[in-house]
């Protein structure tokens, strides 16, 4: 039987299949005789706070479900502030969706109360019909849906160093991205339906929140595949993500999926607001600023094993993590165990989306040797995830925003995992 790596092992039966002797891949208690299985359900006994399960009903169903009690995954807010961040549990995570109480959050002036009745989104502009469409207009159209993920372009800042703090966790490193399912109606629908010129080529989006933060974005990216999203993982999108609906440009820096969207205007110029100026825009190493760097670069991150965990003992581990890029797919995930020396292909798992998290996994068979663990993604155009060396080189210290080098976890001779410089030794 294959234990996930956080089950607590209870080991009160012999345990003889290992790798090579009894043909289990991990350490687990053997059942061998009906005397032992006896024993093993008597270890499941009920104490005091847990009655016997076998024994009393449980309670009926209910309009709402929850999690585990022993189950506490939680976001993790950067400071008490409304111009503040929230992180992802990424190590507490499986598969590629994200739920979406545990999507990581970014909001300018936190999360505005916007009336679903009253709601409107405003098209002007560059048009041959400006339009005002509500919430129920919107529905009404075509809807599509797209797994993809969403990602802040300011994750990652704290693994943009050669001194990474070793006490970071994966949700810390980078917790700025989350994958949803995300349901709305394309932009080129609307885009088809108020007439946009052929002379337009950018269009701006504002947002109904106190920040009404405005980004420009190339009308390209409204006739390919951006989305207006009013649903999530199966529901209404939720508040924090920009209830009723929100701009999704798939791939594209998360700034400019702009949240509580209520005007589109189509220009033939960029607004130059501020979060496309002073903001979200990235020092280079000569010193000179790159704007309007959009697109997502390839990045990967393992999530386990990882800090503050510690390999209890030797033998088979997966090395598990997700990575993904806004340029399509992740075509292949390489894993180092031995700090970059050398380079093996991890297991992509099902299903490997365009512009989505992608799970890899990667058998290791851990000896007790102390090493540095990383990985680095490789895209569909052929981008391979740059080592921190090789992009403080062509971003200059001072980068803050898209920060996607290599993520390293060290492990010592006792299996303690702190995270470690992503640079091959
Ligand atoms: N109206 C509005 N849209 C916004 C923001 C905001 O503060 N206001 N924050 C942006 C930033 S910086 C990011 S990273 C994403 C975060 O989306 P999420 O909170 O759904 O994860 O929303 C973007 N859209
Ligand atoms: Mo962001």
């Amino acid at each position: 039987m294959t234990r996930g790596p956080d089950a607590d092992t209870a080991r009160t039966l012999s345990r003889k299949a290992f790798l090579g002797t009894a043909g289990g891949l991990v350490a687990g208690a053997v059942v061998h005789t009906r005397a032992d299985a006896v024993d093993l359900l008597a270890a499941q006994s009920p104490t005091q706070q847990t009655p016997d399960p076998t024994k009393v009903h449980g309670p009926p169903p209910s309009p709402l479900g929850q999690r585990a009690p022993t189950e506490q995954p939680r976001r993790l807010a950067t400071r008490p502030s409304t111009s503040a961040s929230s992180t992802t549990p990424l190590q507490d995570l499986h598969g590629i969706i994200t739920p979406a109480d545990l999507h990581f959050e970014r909001h300018h002036a936190g999360v505005p109360a916007i009336d679903p009745d009253t709601y409107s989104l405003l098209i002007h502009g560059m048009v041959d019909r400006p339009t005002v469409y509500t919430l129920a207009d919107l529905k009404r159209f075509p809807a599509v849906s797209r797994i993809a993920f969403l990602e802040c372009s300011g994750n990652g800042g704290r693994g943009y160093t050669r001194d990474p703090a070793p006490q970071t966790t994966p949700q810390q490193a980078d917790g700025l991205t989350s994958t949803s399912e995300w349901i709305g109606v394309p932009l080129s629908t609307l885009f088809r339906e108020v007439g946009v010129h052929s002379s337009a080529s950018w269009f701006v989006a504002e947002g109904g929140d106190a920040a009404l933060m405005a980004r420009s974005i190339p009308v390209e990216k409204g006739w390919d595949d951006a989305m207006i999203a009013y649903g999530q993982n199966g529901e209404a999108i939720r508040p924090e993500q920009g209830y009723p609906a929100r701009l999704f440009l798939p791939g594209w820096e998360g700034n400019a999926s702009v949240k509580w969207i209520r005007r589109i205007e189509v220009t033939d110029a960029p607004l130059m607001a501020r979060d496309e100026t002073s903001k979200y825009t990235d020092v280079m190493a000569d010193g000179r600023s790159r704007q309007f760097s959009f697109v997502m670069d390839a990045k990967s991150i393992i999530t386990f094993p990882a800090y503050p965990y510690a390999l209890p003992e030797r033998g088979w581990w997966e090395v598990r993590g997700i990575a993904w890029t806004g340029r399509g797919r992740i075509t292949a995930v390489e894993v180092s165990t031995d700090g970059g020396r050398s380079w093996e292909a991890a297991q992509l798992q099902d299903p490997v989306l365009p512009m989505c998290h992608t799970r890899f996994r990667h058998l290791w068979n851990w000896q007790g040797e102390e090493t540095v663990l990383m990985s680095r993604a490789i895209d569909e155009t052929g981008y391979v995830q740059p080592s921190t060396s090789e992009l403080i080189a062509a971003r200059g210290p001072g980068g803050f925003y898209h920060s996607n080098n290599i993520r390293a976890w060290h492990v010592t001779g006792d299996g303690v995992v702190t995270f470690a410089p992503g640079d091959p030794v």
